[in-house]
């Protein structure tokens, strides 16, 4: 069971942190580093992936397959596949060709700490790993969930979702009248949101839900991304670089149209704390097992890092 991981099931942050220590040692085994001079990709790998990071893609995977009572063992595979998926983002995005970041949870980026060609194959790694992670037998007996698992992971980090909103940034660089509320909101939900939204849909997959609790898992999702996406972008204003872990006033250095320079400081937080209330109000359907869903949206907006 899911709750057996949690020390206290009613508090978000020790369930988190018991959660984020699960993911690692799942992580740890599935990057065991070989013999041979290919294990200069894994260490690369594991520098990347088991840095400190707040493993909320994983956590959301566990609270919501949690709601289905899916067992732990197939919950963690998916939770680490996710946060294979989301480091191989980050370390690309790190990258001197995109936002060339020296900093990424307080440690040098990857591609300072190795180099730029193994940050890339890191990435690739990472990102190949988490397919060959869901396909495994122990990740659900039933084929037909494990495949849908990998489609449904592909279509939220491809083109369709991530890779694309990634694309839509990189054009919309430089220019801050180049987006405007609604093109920033599309843009974020594939670029964040698509992997937010697959994390919390992973349990209902993996639960066999039925159409109803998966819409209301969704939907809880997509407020919850953006939410995610405008504190982090207040983060980017308000955060410094030592609490927040990575580089700050990117944004603005950039010269990018962001969810603050267009609703303001004030605005963007009003707008974030709203997003909270209404994703909170699709989890009524669950009852109190959804508890640390709701906590978790409130974590997302008051977050220092
Ligand atoms: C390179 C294909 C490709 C995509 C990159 C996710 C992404 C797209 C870029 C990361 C840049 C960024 C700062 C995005 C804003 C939201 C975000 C994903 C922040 C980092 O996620 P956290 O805060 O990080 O969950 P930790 O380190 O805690 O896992």
């Amino acid at each position: 069971m899911i709750s057996e991981l949690w020390s206290r099931p009613d508090h978000f942050p020790t369930a988190l942190a018991d959660s984020a220590e699960a993911v690692e040692r799942t992580i740890q085994r599935l990057l065991a580093p070989p013999d041979g001079p290919e294990a200069r990709v894994y260490d690369a790998m594991r520098y990347a992936a088991l840095a400190p990071g707040k493993r909320l893609r994983p956590f959301l995977v566990l609270a919501s397959a949690h709601l289905f009572s899916v067992g732990q063992r197939a919950a963690l595979q998916v939770a680490a596949a996710i946060e294979l998926v989301h480091t191989y983002s980050l370390v690309h995005d790190d990258l001197p060709a995109m936002d060339n970041s020296d900093l990424r949870r307080g440690r040098p980026t990857c591609h300072k700490a190795y180099d730029d060609a193994t940050a890339i194959l890191a990435g690739d790694g990472l990102l190949t790993l988490a397919f060959e992670v869901l396909a495994h037998l122990d990740t659900h007996g039933d084929p037909a969930v494990r495949v849908e698992l990998v489609a449904e992971l592909a279509k939220a980090a491809g083109a369709a979702g991530m890779v694309g909103g990634q694309m839509i940034d990189l054009l919309a660089e430089h220019d801050s009248t180049a987006l405007d509320i609604g093109a920033i909101t599309r843009l974020q939900r594939l670029k964040t949101g698509a992997l937010i939204a697959f994390s919390c849909e992973a349990g209902a997959i993996l639960g066999k839900a039925a159409i109803e609790p998966r819409k209301a898992l969704i939907a809880y999702a997509h407020d919850l991304g953006l939410a995610f996406q405008i504190a982090d972008d207040l983060l980017d204003v308000e955060g410094n670089e030592e609490e927040v872990g990575k580089s700050v006033r990117r944004d603005e250095e950039a010269g990018k149209a962001t969810f603050v320079t267009i609703l303001g400081v004030e605005g963007a937080r009003t707008q974030a704390r709203a997003l909270v209330d209404q994703a909170a109000g699709h989890l009524d359907i669950f009852g109190d097992k959804a508890d640390l869903l709701r906590q978790c949206a409130r974590f997302v907006v008051d977050r220092k890092s």
